[in-house]
C-alpha cells in the first residue's frame, strides 16, 4: 500500500500538468479509502473555478492511468483498484449538476462500448464532453450489443456515433460493429468515431476498421465531430 505521494512515480504529472498538486491528492484520498473526502475535494476545485473538463482530463483520466500502472506493478491491489473506479464514477455523478447546461446545438452523440467490454469511464467522459458542448447525449455503458447500437442510432436520430475499445482482443468487434452500421440504411448519415486504448498507440489504426474518424481524448473529441459534420473531412 502507498504511504507516501512521492513513491508514486509514473505518468501523473506530465498528465496532470497546472492540476499535479491536485490530482496527486485526489489519488492519496483514494489510496487512503477516502472516497468522501476525495469527491469534496474536487467539487471544491469545481466551485472555486477548476473547469470539469480539466478536472476529467487533468485529475481523473491521469488518476485512473496511474491506477493502472501500480496494479500492473503490484503496488495496489485489485480491491484498490475497484474502489478507486467506482469512487470517481461517484465523484463524476456529483458533477452533473455543472455539466448539463442550457445552450443546444440540436446535435446528438450516441457512445457506446463494443460487446465484452468493460472499460467504460472514457466513453463516458467523451459523451459527457459533447453534452457540455450542448449536444443531446446517449450513452450506453460498458459492452453493448450490436443490435441494441444500431436501434439507438436510428431512434436517436444521432449525427455522431462513438465507439470505444480498450482491449486490444476486442478490436475485430470494433471492425464488425462499423460494418453493420455502414450496411444499415437507416445508418447512413451518421458519422462513426473510434477511441481508446488501441488507438493511441498506432493513431493509423482507425482506418483500419472503416471508422471516418478517432481522437485521442475527450476534448479532442468534439474537435474531430466539428470537421465531420462541418466539411465531412475524415480525419
Ligand atoms: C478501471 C480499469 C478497469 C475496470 C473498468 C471498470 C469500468 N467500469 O470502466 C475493470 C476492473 C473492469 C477492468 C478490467 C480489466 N482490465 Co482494466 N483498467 C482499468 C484502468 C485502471 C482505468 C481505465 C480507465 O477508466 N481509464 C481512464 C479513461 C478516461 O481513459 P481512456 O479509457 O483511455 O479514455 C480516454 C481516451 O482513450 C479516449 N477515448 C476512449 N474511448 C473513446 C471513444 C471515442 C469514440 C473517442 C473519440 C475517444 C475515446 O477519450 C477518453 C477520455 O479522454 C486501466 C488503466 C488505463 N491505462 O486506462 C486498466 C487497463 C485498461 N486494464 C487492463 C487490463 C489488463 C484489464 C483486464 C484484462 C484485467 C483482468 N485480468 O481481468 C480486464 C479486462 C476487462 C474487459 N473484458 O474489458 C490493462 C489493459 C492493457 C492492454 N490493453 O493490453 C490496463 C491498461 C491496466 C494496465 N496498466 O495494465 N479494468
Amino acid at each position: 500500500m502507498i504511504q507516501n505521494n512521492s513513491e508514486i512515480t509514473f505518468g501523473l504529472s506530465e498528465l496532470a500538468g497546472e492540476h499535479e498538486v491536485l490530482a496527486r491528492e485526489y489519488l492519496r484520498l483514494l489510496l487512503a479509502a477516502k472516497r468522501k473526502d476525495a469527491a469534496n475535494l474536487v467539487v471544491k476545485a469545481v466551485e472555486q473555478g477548476v473547469p470539469v473538463k480539466d478536472v476529467y482530463l487533468r485529475i481523473f483520466q491521469p488518476v485512473l492511468y496511474e491506477i493502472g500502472h501500480l496494479w500492473q506493478h503490484n503496488v495496489v491491489s485489485v480491491a484498490q483498484e475497484h474502489y478507486c473506479t467506482a469512487a470517481t464514477q461517484f465523484t463524476m455523478s456529483l458533477l452533473y449538476q455543472y455539466i448539463f447546461t442550457g445552450k443546444k446545438t440540436g446535435r446528438c452523440f450516441v457512445g457506446c462500448c463494443v460487446g465484452g467490454e468493460l472499460h467504460e469511464i472514457g466513453m463516458r467522459m467523451v459523451t459527457d464532453f459533447f453534452e457540455m458542448e450542448g449536444w443531446d447525449t446517449y450513452y450506453m455503458g460498458a459492452s453493448t450489443p450490436d443490435e441494441d447500437v444500431i436501434r439507438t442510432i436510428v431512434d436517436q436520430k444521432a449525427n455522431v456515433v462513438g465507439i470505444s475499445v480498450t482491449m486490444t482482443f476486442h478490436l475485430h468487434l470494433v471492425g464488425r460493429l462499423i460494418l453493420r452500421i455502414r450496411s444499415h440504411p437507416k445508418c447512413r448519415n451518421v458519422k462513426i468515431m473510434v477511441g481508446g486504448y488501441p488507438f493511441l498507440s498506432n493513431h493509423q489504426l482507425w482506418r483500419g476498421v472503416g471508422a471516418h474518424a478517432f481522437a485521442t481524448d475527450a476534448s479532442q473529441a468534439i474537435e474531430v465531430a466539428g470537421f465531420l459534420l462541418e466539411d465531412g473531412r475524415e480525419s
